[in-house]
Parts: structure tokens; sequence; C-alpha cells
């Protein structure tokens, strides 16, 4: 048996809600975070077939797919047998759960089971509901308190969520961690009038050692300070954790963050059907990109048209696997995200891969464009970097003709605008390797998300037509 080394190492899994670790140490379970990582593979190896047949025998949507790909789960014992796993794509899940509503038939738990319901906004299509265990919510509370150790919380840490608490899973996510950690948990939250002004207030009176939103909301509620006149600084944050889209890992948004804030950025999150999604989390003694927690799920990058595992090393899509979820598991769910992974030498003593650029885009946000592929998170790197931005801007993609044109709409602060625009045009066509139109326009002219931000608006479809 593979894993007997590893603590509380076992299926259906099950954590010491007593448990914590010895104070002075820098890991919350030294063995699973350490292990040669061939071992702990094995491990997991052994684990995945539970996990699938648990699947299969308790939804029908997993016994409909195996089956039709001619798949015993008994037979996945070798590495090769996962890869040909077929993947879940989120539009399987949703139209599972118009055939099936409100869980979709993937539920896998009994209703009684059913501790916490959760839902997504919608906003990108039909509405997710999640039904989360007892058992698991417990699991994912110690999966989330083992990896905020990792980032240097601590009991007794006051740690402020300021995030959506309605449908964002992340608040929650964090908040259960949090709380399994002993903290002090202020369940702030965000999205309601005047509440980033008020954030402020709260923040200087509680001088928070933790910190969780979406890298947007960081941005926003360091401008909103600056426009009454409070330093960030002033807060006292040590450790400032996000998930939800790209920026702790945007080398200037992380900057931009951690000098005004004068603090440490931390980034985490995989996706609201991962839960727990921060098994992809930077760790205090290695702290760029995020590290593979490949004992709480099992993370590949994946070639995005064959889902087969790519080299340490290379480009692809995240694939992930709970292993340790029984209410609604996701096994092989496609990101659709596209992120690097590496095998090296993490300077933390943990022997996971890591991404160390972290999760940069999602492919359907990529544009291709005169046969380049240009990221947003590119974009946004080049602009914070030059004197004088304004915060925000706009991508824009038209196509006249036959020929695609892409133009950034970028606020200027009261500094030099010919000067930005300059800078702007050659550090933008120095890194997209293409011309790209740069129009200057004031501070604040564009709406601060408190979410994920959204900035590009791709009009090539509608432009054709006219
Ligand atoms: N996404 C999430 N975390 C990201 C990160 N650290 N870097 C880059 N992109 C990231 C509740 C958690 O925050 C997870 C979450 O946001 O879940 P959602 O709402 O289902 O969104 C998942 C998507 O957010 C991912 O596929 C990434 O594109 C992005």
């Amino acid at each position: 048996m593979a894993g007997e080394k590893m603590e509380e190492w076992h299926w259906p899994a099950g954590y010491d809600q007593n448990y914590l670790p010895d104070p002075g140490s820098p890991y919350w379970f030294p063995n699973r975070e350490t292990m040669d990582p061939q071992e702990r593979d094995a491990a997991v190896l052994e684990r995945l077939p539970l996990v699938i047949q648990h699947a299969y025998d308790n939804s029908p949507f997993y016994r409909r797919k195996y089956d039709a790909a001619g798949l015993d789960p008994k037979d996945i014992t070798t590495w090769e047998a996962f890869e040909q796993v077929p993947v879940v794509v989120k539009e399987e899940l949703r139209q599972s759960q118009v055939d099936a509503p409100p869980f979709g038939d993937y539920i896998c738990v009994p209703d009684s089971e059913i501790h916490h319901i959760h839902g997504t906004s919608g906003t990108t299509g039909t509405p997710t509901g999640f039904a989360m265990g007892r058992r698991d919510w417990e699991v994912i509370a110690d999966n989330h308190a083992r990896i905020l150790w990792g980032m240097g919380v601590r009991p007794g840490d006051t740690v402020f969520v300021s995030a959506l608490f309605s449908l964002y899973l992340g608040s929650w996510g964090a908040m259960s961690g949090a709380e399994r950690l002993r903290c002090k948990v202020f369940p702030y939250g965000a999205g309601a009038s005047g509440m980033t002004s008020r954030a402020i207030g709260w923040l200087t009176r509680t001088q928070p050692k933790a910190f969780y939103s979406t890298p947007s909301y960081a941005l926003r509620l360091a401008e909103v300070a600056e426009q009454e006149k409070v330093d960030p600084r002033e807060f006292g944050i040590k450790i400032m954790f996000f998930s939800g889209e790209p920026g702790a890992s945007v080398p200037a948004v992380r900057n931009k963050i951690e000098k005004a804030f004068d603090t440490r950025v931390v980034d985490c999150g995989t996706m609201a059907e991962m839960t727990p999604f921060m098994s992809a989390s930077a760790t205090d003694g290695s702290p760029d990109g995020m590290l593979l927690w490949q004992d709480i799920v099992w993370h590949e990058i994946c070639d995005p048209d064959t889902y087969r595992t790519v080299p340490y090393g290379d480009e692809g899509t995240p694939v992930y696997t709970h292993l340790e979820r029984t209410s609604q598991p996701m096994i092989r769910l496609a990101s659709k995200d596209l992120s690097r992974w590496e095998m090296k030498d993490n300077g933390c003593g943990r022997t996971y891969p890591s991404l160390p650029s972290g999760v940069y885009g999602r492919i359907d946000d990529m544009i291709h464009i005169r046969g380049e592929n240009v990221y947003p998170t590119e974009i946004d790197n080049v602009l914070r970097e030059i004197s004088g931005y304004g915060g925000e801007h706009r991508v824009l993609v038209s196509r006249t003709g036959s020929m695609d044109e892409i133009k950034v709409r970028a606020e200027c602060t009261d500094a030099d605008t010919a000067e930005f625009e300059k800078a702007a045009t050659s550090g933008l066509h120095r890194v997209v390797g293409l011309r790209v139109g740069v129009e200057v326009v004031a501070a604040n002219t564009f709406e601060r998300s408190e979410h994920k931000a959204k900035r590009v608006i791709d009009d090539r479809e509608h432009t054709q037509k006219k």
C-alpha cells in the first residue's frame, strides 16, 4: 500500500477536527507535503479508482459517461488508463442540472447529507448549483486550513474576507478554512453599495493579519483609500490571498498591491466546482505562482485538444480531479484555462509541481489576432508598469473588411498624456507583437469591478456583418 506515511490518508476522507500542527512547523502535514513525489503519486493512483467507482456507483451522469466510453473504474490502475478517462466539461454539468434540477444527476450523496447549497451568478450562461455534503464541507475546511497554514496564517490571526458572500463560493471556502484554523474571521463581504468605503474603517479598526478578495477588488480598495486620504499600509495586512481571476501572478498587479498595502500577495484558486479550490496555492516559502497540492486535488496540465498530460515545462490547460470529495465529485474537469507547469525545488520544502506564472487566462479569452495570441493579462501588465496609468482600460477588437484591429482605451492620470500614449504604444507593440492603437482617456472613465474584471470587448462577429 502506497501512502502509509501520509497523515490521515484514507477513503472516504475525514480529518480529526481538533488537530493542529506543532506551532513551529511550517507544514500542517509534514509527510504529505514533503514526501517523495513519486510515492505520493503512487498513493494517488490507488485513490483514483476509488473516487471513480464512487462516482460510477452513485450517479447516472458518470455511469452513462463511462459506459459510453466502455470504461470500468476497476481498470484505472495506471496513469495511461487514467489519461483516457473522458474529461467533464461545464456544458455537460449545466445540461445535467437542466435535466435533473437543481443539482444534476452527478450529486453522488443522499439528499440528507447535503449541508450547504451554493450557486453561481450565471453571468456567463445558465447558473450552476453546488451541493456540498456535510462531511465534505468539513474536509474542505480542513484542506483550506492546511493551505492557509502554508501561507503563514496561524490560529488567532484575524482574517478579513472581502468578497461576495452571495453567489460566489470563494468567500465561503476562505471563511471555512480560516474558521477551522481557529482564526478570528470577519465575513465582511463585498458588492453592496458603500461597502468598499466602509471597509476602510473596518480594516483600520480590526488590523487583520490576512485578507481575502479578488485582485480587482484589492486594486479598487487601494484607489478608494487613496481618494479618502487613507494609506492602505495602515491596515497592517501581512498576507493578501486572492483567487477568482488572474492578477496575483501578473507581476505588475502583484507589485502594485504589495506596494500599496505593504503586504505579501499569495495566489490561489482553481474553480468553484473543484472546491477545495485552494488546492492550487502559493506558500510563504514559495511565493510565486501556485503549488499544486496533489494529495488534495489531482491537477494535470493537458493538451487542450487531446487532454493528454503535457511534460513539465510545457503549457496546456488545467484538468482537475477530486481525491476527497464525495458530493458532486469532479473527475477530470476541463478548466479551459491556460497555464504552464514545472517540477522544481519550490524553496519551501514541499515537493509539489508548480504553476510558476499562475493561471494566466482562459482559452476563450485569448485574443487570436493576425496570427498572434494575445493574453489580456499581458496588456494589463504592460499598462500597469507605465507611469501615469489611471488604473483601468478596455481592449477593443473589431474587424474592418478582412482586417482585424485591436485597440486599447487606457486611462491616464493628469500626467503627460502624449508621453503615456507613446510608452503604451511601444510597450504593447513589444509584448503583443502587433501594432496596437492606444486611445488615452481620463482617469475614472471606466467602471471598477468589485468582483472579477472583464476588459475585453471583442466585436468582430458584429463588425463583420456590417
Ligand atoms: N480563476 C480562479 N482563480 C484564479 C487564479 N488564481 N488565477 C487565474 N484565474 C483564476 C472560488 C474560487 O475563486 C475559484 C473561482 O473563482 O471559481 P469560479 O467562479 O468557478 O471561476 C473559475 C475560473 O476563475 C477559473 O476557471 C479561472 O478562469 C479563474
